[in-house]
């Protein structure tokens, strides 16, 4: 079974030598791709280097900073062009732990057809979080549960795993969202297209290294696409019967 992640990364030079190393310590078979979008901290550069030493690093090097959206498109077109049976998507702050991918794995390989590293089940949590980011984020992702009736506790984790098939069936290069409405928007297609998604516990830690790129900009549109979809489905909903 061919494995990659796509590592999406802006201004990460503190955290992706450390994410590479902890990454090939708990799996050295799986490949990745780094999409950066032409950081000015030499992002790319370093994860050339570090990547040339363990093998199975690709650069994604792309003009500049589009969002994460963006950045998941163009990483998700170049991984599924390439054959691979599995694509797991992650951060590259070492919020997320690689040691997850093994169960990931074993998920999809029950049948599942996607696996969220979730926050929000039994055993999952975060932690160092601010008050006011742990209530954004549990609000946030209740709210979007049930406006969008989607069967997911942590729609907007960025911790995944998917069937390649399931992935290229939803196309995500025509999602239009920039932000970590992306996200959502995937688990919406998934769940529309009748995929199972399977969610595993984890225990989100916050970035000790580099800055957020999370902005209020980036909250508005989620807020604003989650509400829209939901109208929209509450308008079509009726001429379904
Ligand atoms: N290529 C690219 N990567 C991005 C962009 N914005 C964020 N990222 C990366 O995507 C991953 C997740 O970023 P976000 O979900 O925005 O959150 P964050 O910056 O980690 O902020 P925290 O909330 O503190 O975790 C990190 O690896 C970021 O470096 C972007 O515009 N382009
Ligand atoms: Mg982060």
């Amino acid at each position: 079974m061919r494995v990659v992640i796509v590592l999406p990364t802006f201004n990460e030079r503190e955290n992706i030598g450390r994410f590479l190393d902890a990454l090939r310590e708990a799996s050295p078979d799986i490949d990745v791709l780094v999409v950066d979008d032409n950081s000015p901290d030499g992002t790319a550069e370093l994860a050339r280097s570090v990547g040339a030493v363990h093998g199975g690093v690709t650069v994604l090097d792309r003009a500049s900073k589009e969002g994460l959206g963006s950045a998941y498109r163009a990483g998700f077109e170049r991984v599924l062009a390439d054959g691979y049976d599995v694509v797991v998507s992650m951060d590259a702050d070492l919020s997320h732990d690689p040691a997850v991918i093994a169960e990931m794995l074993r998920l999809l390989d029950d049948g599942a057809d996607a696996v969220i590293g979730s926050r929000y089940v039994t055993g999952g949590g975060t932690t160092d979080w601010p008050v006011r980011r742990q209530l954004l984020s549990r609000w946030g992702n209740a709210y979007t549960r049930r406006i969008l009736r989607l069967p997911t506790r942590d729609c907007t984790s960025g911790f995944r795993a998917y069937r390649a098939s399931a992935l290229a069936a939803i196309e995500p290069g025509s999602t239009s969202a920039e932000g970590y409405a992306f996200l959502t928007e995937l688990v919406r297609r998934l769940t529309r297209h009748g995929y199972s998604i399977v969610e595993t516990p984890i225990i989100f830690r916050d970035r000790t290294h580099g800055s957020s790129k999370m902005s209020f900009a980036i909250i508005v549109e989620s807020m604003l696409l989650v509400t829209r979809w939901g109208f929209g489905d509450l308008v079509r909903r009726p001429q379904r019967r």
